[in-house]
């Protein structure tokens, strides 16, 4: 049976305090197994809505699960779409460990848009000539289910994971860069943890973010020139504890 607005507005709600009270929900599957994808979303707009309201503002999008290593570390073998907000965006390089549940890090390839994307239809060379600037970055992901053990539908309700992330402070002009060869070395307190290049993102970056024009196409929403997009982890993200520190190196911006 489909979930009523209020129901809707009830897992959002739900979802938004365990955010702001730092504890771990369960999966919805185990409340709401009749979850839909749809409905997913349906809840993420209104977590977007209700961000809004309190006087968030909206940067830009990010995709997940858009690399196998994430798909198979997480179950769910599907990219998902959320949202970014001026909260989201870490001032300094340094996890709010206070403010968070259980962050994870994870390398990103992030863009900016030079020019408006709107779907339906973008293809990957229009979705690549809209982006303006190239930016190495971190996500710090931070699921609110009890060990970011989720669903499809259940990550795509909790805004995909979306906590905090930082980007470089050094764009590369976007023409002329092929973001699929772009290398990475994911490093732990000094170890290398993984590597990988931007193709481990659906093959190219390019294409994910095609996919996300034409995603938010679907649900009556657009790329926006100025808004920054996280294409999704290259790798598995790592845990991390007070302490740690991680680092990714992008062939892009080697010294
Ligand atoms: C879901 C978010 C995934 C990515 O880049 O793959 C994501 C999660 O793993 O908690 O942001
Ligand atoms: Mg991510």
């Amino acid at each position: 049976m489909p979930l009523s607005q209020e129901e809707i507005a009830a897992i959002a709600e739900h979802l938004l305090r365990a955010e702001a009270e730092r504890r771990e929900v369960p999966s919805l599957a185990r409340t709401h197994a009749e979850l839909s994808l749809e409905e997913g979303y349906q809840v993420q707009e209104q977590i977007i809505a209700r961000k809004l309201a309190a006087g968030d503002r909206l940067i830009g999008w990010k995709l997940g699960l858009t690399s196998k290593e994430k798909q198979k570390a997480m179950g769910v073998f599907e990219p998902v779409y959320g949202a970014m907000f001026a909260s989201t965006m870490l001032p300094e390089w340094d996890v709010p460990w206070g403010e968070l549940i259980h962050p994870r890090i994870e390398p990103e390839i992030a863009v900016v848009m030079g020019e408006d994307l709107e779907g339906p239809d973008v293809t990957p060379a229009q979705a690549v000539a809209a982006v303006r600037w190239v930016l190495p970055a971190l996500e710090v992901i931070d699921s609110r289910y009890e060990n970011f053990k989720f669903t499809w539908p259940d990550v795509v309700a909790d805004n995909t994971s979306t906590a905090r992330a930082a980007v470089s402070t050094r764009p590369v002009p976007a023409a002329g860069l092929d973001l699929a060869t772009i290398g990475a070395v994911f490093l732990k307190n000094g170890e290398i943890i993984t590597t990988a290049a931007g193709a481990a993102v659906l093959g190219d970056p390019a294409i994910a973010l095609a996919r996300l024009a034409n995603h938010l196409a679907r649900r009556g929403q657009k790329l926006k020139a100025g808004q920054l997009v996280f294409t999704g982890a290259l790798t598995a993200a790592t845990f991390v504890a007070p302490g740690d520190v991680v680092t990714a190196r992008f062939s892009a911006w080697a010294p």
